[in-house]
């Protein structure tokens, strides 16, 4: 199924005479204020968020999966969700693909497909969390840290398979993310699983292509729940130290402890510019996968202020990877995945109303409240109207929502796949 901009366009026609009104006030207030609302919408329009291959079909928990139905089979469908999405809101122009969940049968058919739809293939995660059915040995007690070279090796080679798959597509990044830890005190050796995992990550380093990232991602739990290898922000920076420039951490908003400062840790890696992306979330508890911005879209805001701050500061730190990783149990998960991207976008958009230089300024004056009011000023903007305005210019659609369900977009995929069909990943 393709969505094409006449359909778009023509939904967008009762909703279009209240955009330009709202739009004209926003954009006149803002004007008036000093903000320079056409760099913004660029900005804006600039900002493309790769959508996980994995997560387009219904999540679940080991409590259950609750099926929905029409879901993407293959990659060519997942591609081709991936284009609603991007037809709908010009903001989902990349795939981040999880291997071996999703292995391309034909590389030249989808990545003509991919780019028939406007998508590159943004990073490529490796999966050693997982025993693959023709494994010849297992990831059980753990893969780049596991104490038996032999499956460390293993490990290694199915990064530099995944790398190798990447190049294939015009990728250029690989993420791994370890499972690797404990689950009992006394289980593993610290220092020896960490040793384990240095090596083992510098002997992927060295096979990656010149014009390539590494990007190391951290988990302080699950699914082993009493150590984790890569635990912390800390433990990736100094593996992405270790291994040399072109690795960098990716901060998953939903691996951090409760009240954990997660817009301190994104200043940080930003000023040693080690920061190399991010998997967007959001959570109450744990690793909780929920739509972004819906449960606490301040901290998302906080977070984007240090990413605009740092993206106007350390120049030291490459173009980051902006991508979604979310699990969808109850929701329709293209309607969540819209309501990411149109959190994201709106964090984004808050953070650059922020005068920088005011807010410095009132910082260095030990000021807080002046700090707090330019905050919260930028915060209770209502900056939808330009979220919006930046999506219409592109073709996209005014509400998403609203048009994704006004053009029956579900009920379409059920037609033409099949009620129960299932898609791979998480
Ligand atoms: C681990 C994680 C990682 C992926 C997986 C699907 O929790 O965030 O990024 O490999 O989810
Ligand atoms: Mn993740």
């Amino acid at each position: 199924m393709r969505i094409n901009q006449n359909q778009i366009q023509e939904n967008n026609k009762t909703s279009i005479k209240t955009l330009e009104e709202q739009f004209n006030y926003t954009s006149n207030t803002l004007n008036n204020k000093g903000v320079d609302v056409n760099a913004i919408i660029k900005k804006l329009q600039n900002l493309q968020i790769a959508i996980p291959s994995w997560a387009l079909g219904a999540g679940g928990t080991r409590f259950g999966r609750f099926s929905f139905f029409g879901e993407p089979k293959n990659l060519e469908q997942k591609i081709e969700d991936i284009g609603i999405l991007n037809a709908l809101t010009h903001s989902a122009g990349a795939v981040s693909l999880h291997i071996p969940w999703d292995i391309p049968e034909d590389y030249n058919g989808i990545k003509t497909l991919a780019n028939s739809l406007n998508i590159k293939f943004d990073a490529v995660n490796s999966n050693t969390f997982q025993d693959q059915n023709n494994a010849a040995l297992s990831y059980k007690f753990g893969s780049l840290s596991n104490t038996s070279k032999d499956i460390r090796q293993q490990a290694i080679q199915h990064n530099i398979d995944v790398i190798n798959i990447g190049k294939k597509l015009g990728s250029k990044s690989l993420t791994v993310w370890l499972a690797d830890g404990a689950s009992f005190p006394g289980q593993n050796n610290f220092q020896t699983a960490l040793i384990n995992t240095e090596n083992s990550l510098k002997e992927i380093y060295a096979t990656l292509p010149k014009d390539w990232k590494m990007l190391i991602e951290y988990k302080p739990f699950e699914p082993n729940f009493y150590s984790t290898v890569i635990q912390d922000w800390g433990t990736s920076f100094m593996l992405a130290t270790a291994c040399g420039d072109k690795a960098y951490s990716l901060v998953d908003l939903g691996h951090h402890l409760p009240n954990c400062n997660i817009e301190q840790i994104v200043s940080t890696l930003m000023y040693k510019g080690k920061l190399g992306g991010f998997h967007f979330n959001d959570s109450k508890y744990g690793d909780d996968d929920l739509t972004v911005g819906s449960i606490k879209p301040y901290t998302l805001f906080l977070i984007f202020n240090e990413l605009v701050y740092g993206m106007e500061n350390n120049p030291n730190n490459p173009d980051l990877e902006w991508m979604i990783d979310a699990s969808h149990n109850l929701k329709d998960p293209l309607e969540d995945l819209l309501q990411s991207l149109e959190a994201i976008q709106e964090a984004f958009a808050k953070a650059l109303l922020i005068d920088q230089n005011k807010l410095k300024n009132a910082q260095l004056n030990n000021d807080i409240v002046t700090c707090q009011e330019i905050l919260h000023d930028a915060y209770r903007t209502d900056v939808r109207p330009l979220v919006a305005k930046a999506r219409l210019n592109l073709g996209g659609a005014i509400n998403p929502i609203e048009t994704y369900r006004a053009l029956n977009v579900r009920n379409q995929l059920i037609k033409e796949r099949g009620k129960y069909s299932i898609a791979t990943g998480l």
